[in-house]
């Protein structure tokens, strides 16, 4: 991110810059401003407003090999460059309207569908998992997510036999999104899956955190979990699903694709071209840990990449 107000624990030891590093003084310069105006709000707001939502916690994802990432943290140190491209977007990102929200799903389906959030949420269950996020800038969070599988919203697309693959893509709001002024930027925010790996278990769609529904810096009213990815996979406040028959440009292809990819799975053993993905710092306590190839869910997802696991592509 732009070299300004870091904090000690946020320089991991290799000096990796940001997934904006390359562009022009022009930007950085913009991105400032974006910072100051952010800054200017009380930071209070962003822990303010937090509705309870309860769920019961699938044992499967019940316990981490760590201690979870304290709360008042994982609100507070966000990636969404709609709001800026530093990590205290969380006072700006308040102005984000989430009601109502409706939701397309759209391409290869078999009948295109708007869905209101409550629609969906009507026809899932909730249920609460503890995962690990790695960023590709290598700091790190231990999170007790809310949501529900994304094989749940395949139920509900019906994808055709020729889908391959998910667009994810993050609302549009330009009176509040003063990140979307910086029009180098390829907006909206969009990634992809292929449908096996929105079919994996591991694939979570997201709608709370630590018992209260997602703040707004963390995606509301949902936003994916895809724990054996770099974060910028985990796409927030998703408005669009479509489905398509090949791979598409994702907002960091199309920004950076020689340093970020559309497979993006975590693995210790390749590096950014700028920085080593060897090791990760938890946000808060500054713990470090090695990273784990798949982030630790290799035993969820490794098959998903059979044959693949010495090919580069797939891990950056
Ligand atoms: N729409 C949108 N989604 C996004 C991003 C973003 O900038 N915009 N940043 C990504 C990145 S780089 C990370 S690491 C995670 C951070 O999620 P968190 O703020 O909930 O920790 O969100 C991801 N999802
Ligand atoms: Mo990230």
């Amino acid at each position: 991110m732009i070299p300004i107000r870091k904090k000690i624990w946020e320089l991991p030891n290799i000096n990796p810059t940001s997934e904006k590093d390359y562009l022009s003084r022009r930007t950085v310069l913009a991105g400032t401003s974006a910072l100051i105006g952010a800054s200017l709000l009380p930071s209070k707001k962003a822990h303010a407003d937090l509705h309870p939502l309860k769920a019961q916690t699938n044992p499967n994802y019940a316990s981490l090999d760590r201690e979870l990432t304290a709360e008042s943290e994982a609100i507070s140190y966000n990636n969404f460059y709609e709001f800026g491209s530093h990590k205290s977007i969380a006072p700006a990102a308040q102005a984000l309207a989430t009601e109502p929200w409706k939701i397309t799903i759209d391409g290869l389906v078999s009948s295109p569908l708007e869905l209101d959030i409550d629609d969906i949420l009507g026809r899932v269950s909730l249920e609460e998992r503890l995962y690990r996020l790695r960023c590709v800038e290598t700091w790190a969070m231990a999170v007790p997510w809310i949501g529900f599988p994304f094989k749940k919203l395949l139920d509900i697309a019906q994808p055709l036999q020729s889908a391959k693959y998910i667009v994810m893509e993050t609302d549009i709001q330009k009176d509040v999104m003063s990140g979307l002024s910086q029009s180098w930027y390829p907006w909206p925010y969009k990634e992809g899956l292929s449908i096996q790996e929105a079919d994996n278990d591991l694939a979570f769609l997201v709608v709370g955190l630590y018992g209260k529904k997602l703040p707004p810096q963390n995606g509301s009213p949902i936003r994916l979990a895809v724990p054996w990815k770099y974060g910028f996979k985990s796409v927030k406040s998703i408005k669009k699903f479509t489905f398509v028959d090949s791979i598409q440009p994702t907002f960091w292809t199309a920004v950076a694709g020689n340093e970020y990819g559309f497979w993006a799975n975590v693995n210790p053993d390749v590096p950014h071209r700028r920085w080593s993905q060897s090791s990760e710092k938890m946000i808060g306590t500054g713990e470090r840990f090695d990273t784990q190839i798949f982030n630790g869910y290799g035993d969820a997802v490794a098959s998903l990449y059979q044959g693949q696991l010495n090919n580069p592509k797939y891990f950056f």
